[in-house]
């Protein structure tokens, strides 16, 4: 058989450039297209890096589905069904949502494609695809996990192809997010040790990211994963939750096996705000203390926030700003609430009449789709853009500055050629390449490739 998988293009967010949306390649995809490149011809296509090609002869086309990117799907969808060929679609927002996206496809995957994906082409070869296919969370073992198809990549098109997943789900389940739906309740496994470590070495570079939503989800596990890890002499930056200030010997050991930077949900300094979205393991009187914690081992920190919960009024943004220059925050993510379908808190606005806007290209947490409590949603607009200009401003960049000097080069690198000036950035990466813009940064950074 021949499947064509796709990633659909994503909107641009309004400090977005191709920096962005050329990133690293859909994993979720190369991982089931690593399930059967043994037994079929597998196609990978990007929209953000190349247009579809419609022509082509295949058999199943299956798109990946996040929330913002769902409205291009149903079109693209809609393209090769006139064509008579089936389109199967995964993913998180498909995982989350089911009831609601499951008319404008042939099949959907809900969950994780490891215990559905074999079923879904074995059914379409017998000619008895069924609507819905589920994964079952009780039964998934460690060593099911794939491996993505690395092979597939074509690392050109992307600033960083060196990612991988360590974990499947979070064992947190805080209301705005996609852990809190349905079909992610009781999901939470780590890969086999040695499974992840054999992609390190496939992969053979020396700087790795870790995409995980949590990567301490499982401190005993983390503790011997990061032991593994010091052999391999690599660098490498994770997402984990704010309880790591807790572990002191893991942030060691962390460091030890070449821990750059942590990506970490701290979402809000606002108390009225954070006690309300079941995030347990964000205390406020503790984030200076973890930000400590940190630093103090010469770890950099990307400090998610979003803004818009129901504690916040107007002012969170000036305070928030304070706190993260006072902290010396090296990078900041900031979202604008967004209920996504299926998640606690799209049950709980969806209830109480405070969604304004239904259409899901808006829901990349650039745009206010609901009712803010404390603020119009135009203040809550203007402050969302206004923060990431301040925060970036070329004197709160010198002010943020990290007390560690070897963080200097990649600190001045990401927050200046990424985040300040990224449009000069990608115009350079059109001109000689994302891969190799990537690899300079890399090498710049951590004398690595
Ligand atoms: C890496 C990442 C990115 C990267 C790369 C994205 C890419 N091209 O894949 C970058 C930085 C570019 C990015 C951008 C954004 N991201 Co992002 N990202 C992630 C992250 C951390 C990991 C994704 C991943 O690779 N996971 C590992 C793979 C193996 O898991 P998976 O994709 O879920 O795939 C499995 C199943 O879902 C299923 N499956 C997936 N696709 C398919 C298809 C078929 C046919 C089948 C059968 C099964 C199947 O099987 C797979 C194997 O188990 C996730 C969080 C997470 N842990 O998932 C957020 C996440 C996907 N991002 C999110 C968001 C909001 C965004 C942005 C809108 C952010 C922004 N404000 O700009 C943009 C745009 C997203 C887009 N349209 O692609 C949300 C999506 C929420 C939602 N309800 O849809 C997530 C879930 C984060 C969160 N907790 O809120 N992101
Ligand atoms: S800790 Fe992060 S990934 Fe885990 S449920 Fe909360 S927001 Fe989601």
């Amino acid at each position: 058989m021949i499947i064509k998988l796709i990633q659909p293009k994503m909107r641009k967010r309004p400090m977005d450039t191709g920096l962005k949306t050329q990133m690293s390649p859909s994993l979720g995809l190369l991982t089931i297209a690593n399930m059967l490149q043994d037994k079929h011809t597998i196609i990978y296509e990007n929209e953000n890096a190349a247009p579809i090609n419609y022509d082509e002869k295949v058999d199943i086309v299956g798109i990946s589905i996040t929330v913002d990117v769902f409205p291009r799907a149903v079109e693209i969808a809609k393209k090769f069904q006139a064509k008579n060929i089936p389109v199967v679609a995964g993913g998180i927002h498909i995982t989350a949502n089911p009831e609601e996206t499951v008319k404008y496809f042939d099949a959907i995957s809900i969950g994780i494609a490891e215990t559905t994906w074999y079923d879904i082409i074995d059914d379409l070869e017998k000619g008895c695809l069924k609507k819905i296919y589920k994964h079952n969370t009780e039964k998934i073992t460690p060593s099911q996990i794939k491996s993505p198809a690395y092979n597939l990549i074509k690392e050109k098109n992307y600033l960083y192809s060196n990612i991988i997943s360590t974990s499947r789900g979070c064992p947190f389940k805080c209301d705005f997010c996609y852990n809190s739906c349905d079909a992610y309740k009781n999901l939470y496994v780590n890969r086999n040790i040695d499974d992840v470590i054999n992609d390190i070495k496939l992969i053979n570079k020396k700087h790795i990211m870790f995409i995980d939503d949590n990567l301490i989800g499982n401190p005993k596990w983390t503790m011997e994963f990061v032991k593994a890890l010091k052999p391999l002499n690599i660098k490498w930056n994770a997402a984990v939750s704010l309880n790591i200030a807790d572990m002191p010997e893991l942030l060691d050991e962390m460091k030890a096996s070449g821990c750059q930077s942590l990506f970490i949900g701290f979402e809000s300094i606002n108390k009225g705000s954070i006690s309300n979205v079941n995030k347990i393991q964000n205390h406020l009187e503790k984030y200076n203390f973890a930000v400590n914690e940190i630093h103090k081992r010469g770890i950099m920190i990307n400090a998610s926030f979003v803004f818009g919960l129901d504690g916040d009024d107007k002012s969170v943004f000036e305070t928030t700003l304070k706190w993260i220059v006072d902290n010396k925050i090296e990078t900041v993510t900031s979202h604008i609430l967004t209920p996504y379908p299926g998640t606690h808190l799209y049950k709980e606005f969806l209830e109480t009449g405070r969604i304004i806007d239904f259409d899901y290209s808006k829901y990349n947490t650039a745009n206010v789709v609901f009712k803010p409590k404390n603020m119009t949603a135009e203040e809550l607009q203007q402050g969302y853009l206004k923060i990431y200009k301040d925060i970036y401003s070329l004197k709160n960049i010198i002010k943020r500055t990290p007390k560690a000097k070897s963080q200097w080069i990649p600190y001045y690198l990401f927050n200046i050629f990424y985040r300040k000036y990224g449009k000069f950035t990608d115009l350079v990466c059109r001109i000689i390449g994302y891969k190799r813009v990537g690899r300079i940064a890399a090498f710049l950074s951590y004398h690595t490739k």
